[in-house]
């Protein structure tokens, strides 16, 4: 049985036991949780943690080694930012407009919920903060705090000293080659593990998440979701179809892989390295473009966490009566795309990242004890979308270099001709 089936079971598995254990006693759930769901689960995520930075590392040096043009390396970066940028937009977009559709809010809302969970508020890093300290001052220590867009940074310098240095240095990319390699090797090992982890994830998760806060949710929920839906197969689709000129069915079957890990690990970044190996093995993106594409999107493009923030800024403004004008519309989408920058793909960021939304255009965070009980299932699906945008922007900007190489080479043999 294939690695995507087994883990297809796992997933359902891992939903119905959940579910069922919302009816066990709480100490029995309690037992289970800590002795065998959560160490299984932690286990797993541990090991792809645990390959995310050197993965990262070595392939963005491989990957802009490999563009010994960096007025290529210049022209990949563009296409990828605007790409992202555009998404984000339309995903705020989506998530805005069906909150005000389906109004999923009500007043009063928060006694029901409870909102027994308190939201420890933590602070994202102010963007401008983000954008100075992009450049490490000491790499060795930014790999070991996994700050991703400070090892993005140093590892494009030491792939354009190796474009540059060519012969000198073809010893070194021979050495991260072979690098590439082992840790590509461990990334099929690990997975080999992915359903036991998924299984434990998902029931974990179900089993705390509790059947009453989702019954008092399920139109907050059904609107996360429905805008989750529409972005993931309208907008990717239509990129995938008009700009890079390919089949969404069959790059949606060829990425499903690494769309269930996204959902069971509920990381970005734990979720990287089979996403890069599926988009270049099964999609046929360039490594280059993968390699520098997927770790930029895994930490600056969340667009199903933009949709939960648009989503949950409307129910909560909702919910306290509060009405929000078009300029504080505006703020939302501006904040929620800045914020998204600065935090890496990991679990739960969105909630970190909606408090600033949240300040921004004045609405009480308190509103967050409504939502944190149901975000754990909702990032599942929203990190799933997050990595399928990270996928399609590779895909497209893959696409475009091949038919710029193309038209070049036809160009090359014209001329020849004459
Ligand atoms: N879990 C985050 C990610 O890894 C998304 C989120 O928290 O919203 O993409």
């Amino acid at each position: 049985m294939s690695l995507t089936k087994k883990i297809l079971i796992a997933l359902v598995l891992g939903v119905v036991v959940g579910l069922g254990l919302n009816f066990v006693p709480a100490d029995v759930f309690e037992a289970l949780d800590t002795y065998a769901l959560t160490p299984v689960g932690q286990l797993f995520l541990n090991l792809i943690m645990m390959l995310v930075v050197p993965i990262v590392f070595i392939s963005i040096v491989l990957g802009v080694a490999g563009l010994n043009d960096p007025v290529q390396l210049g022209r990949i970066g563009v296409k990828t930012i605007g790409f992202y940028l555009a998404t984000t937009a339309i995903a705020l977009v989506i998530g805005l407009s069906l909150a005000y559709i389906v109004q999923p809010g009500q007043e009063g809302l928060l006694e029901q919920a409870g909102g027994e969970e308190e939201f420890q508020q933590e602070e994202a890093p102010p963007i401008m903060d983000t954008l100075l300290e992009i450049i490490p001052d000491n790499p060795i220590e930014a790999m070991a705090a996994g700050e991703m867009l400070q090892i993005i940074a140093f590892a494009i310098f030491i792939g354009i000293a190796l474009a540059k240095l060519g012969k000198k240095t073809e010893g070194i990319v021979k050495l991260f080659e072979q690098g590439n390699d082992i840790f590509m090797f461990l990334v099929t090992l690990v997975m080999k593990f992915a359903p036991y982890g998924a299984f434990a994830l998902i029931a974990s998760a179900l089993g705390d998440a509790g059947l009453e806060a989702l019954g008092s949710m399920v139109m907050y929920i059904v609107t996360v979701i429905g805008a989750l839906l529409i972005h993931a197969v309208f907008t990717y689709s239509l990129a995938i179809g008009l700009i890079g000129k390919g089949n969404p069915l069959s790059f949606y079957k060829g990425f499903f892989p690494a769309m269930t890990l996204g959902f069971s690990t509920s990381s970005s970044a734990a979720a990287l390295p089979v996403s890069m190996k599926t988009a270049q093995e099964a999609l046929g993106v360039r490594k280059s473009v993968s390699s520098f594409v997927q770790p930029l999107g895994a930490t600056i493009n969340m667009d199903g966490t933009a949709i939960m923030q648009a989503v949950a800024t409307v129910f909560i403004a909702q919910v306290y009566g509060v009405q929000l004008g078009f300029t504080d519309l505006v703020m939302v989408v501006l904040t929620a795309t800045l914020a998204s920058i600065g935090t890496a793909g990991v679990p739960g960021v969105g909630m970190i990242m909606l408090a600033m939304v949240l300040n921004q255009v004045g609405l009480p965070v308190e509103g967050i004890a409504l939502i944190i009980g149901v975000d754990r299932l909702l990032d599942m699906i929203r990190t799933s979308v997050n990595i399928t945008g990270d996928a399609t922007c590779a895909y497209v900007v893959s696409k475009s270099e091949d038919r710029k190489e193309n038209s070049a080479d036809i160009e090359a043999a014209k001329d020849s001709s004459r």
